[in-house]
């Protein structure tokens, strides 16, 4: 019989009801990934506000369930056969869940490849590049006097747009159907406006990239997976 306690994350962030999905996060761009997908498919779960102090993160609690001190994770009862399931890293969270529920991940092997084509295209390319781009332009980084750092990402984000917009000219999504590949990446392209940085990039010369994000944002399951979890 399964018992949540078990999970030393459970001490700490104690689950009102155990038997549902368990997700520990925080409404940043990789934390919403996950509570968007949760709420496409209208799955029970209960959500944990894990902020990213180290007192949260860095807590043992935290890394017995991620050993890398990130946010989303989650802990899925009902996982393959019917065993607990645990699991870092939103991509894989994603795929996880879309495999589980058998949507947003295409229908065909070859619209599931694309899938996961682009989402392996946000994980390893949007994610980090926009990341290190918040850090040189808006955080910590922007003190920094070397104008290099701060140039090469901005370089970088600007082509990564490019490519997303030059393949949204004949597509709504950016894989044929709607899927875990646009919940990956739209989610990142917001957070260009939280760190100030769309005039530098040119966000209006990137017009399917615009509307794309509208309709993104149009979504009702998208609204309100944004606000979760709670900030605090
Ligand atoms: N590749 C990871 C990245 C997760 C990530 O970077 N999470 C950030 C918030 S967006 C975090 O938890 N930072 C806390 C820290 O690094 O201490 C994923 O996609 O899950």
């Amino acid at each position: 019989m399964f018992d949540l306690a078990e999970f030393p994350i459970s001490r700490r962030w104690p689950a009102a009801n155990p038997d549902i999905l368990q997700l520990y996060s925080f409404p940043t761009p990789n934390g919403v990934k996950v509570s968007i997908l949760l709420e496409e498919l209208g799955l029970p779960y209960e959500a944990h506000t894990v902020t990213l102090s180290d007192a949260d993160v860095k807590s043992p609690e935290f890394l017995s369930l991620n050993p890398n001190n990130k946010i989303p994770a989650i802990i899925d009862p009902d996982g393959p056969d019917g065993q607990p399931l645990a699991l870092f890293e939103s991509g894989a969270i994603l795929l996880y869940l879309a495999e589980k529920s058998g949507r947003f991940i295409g229908e065909t092997a070859a619209d599931k490849a694309r899938v996961v084509q682009w989402l392996m295209f946000q994980m390893g390319g949007v994610g980090p590049m926009f990341g290190q781009l918040g850090f040189f332009y808006k955080f910590a980084g922007a003190e920094i006097a070397d104008p290099r750092p701060r140039d090469r990402y901005i370089a970088e984000a600007r082509r990564i747009l490019a490519v997303l917009d030059g393949q949204l000219a004949t597509r709504d999504w950016i894989a044929g159907d709607y899927s875990v590949a646009d919940i990956a990446i739209a989610p990142w392209l917001r957070g260009l406006d939280y760190y100030g940085a769309r005039e530098v990039l040119g966000w209006d010369g990137f017009p399917n990239v615009v509307a794309y994000l509208d309709r993104f944002l149009a979504r009702p399951a998208v609204q309100r997976g944004l606000t979760i979890p709670a900030r605090a």
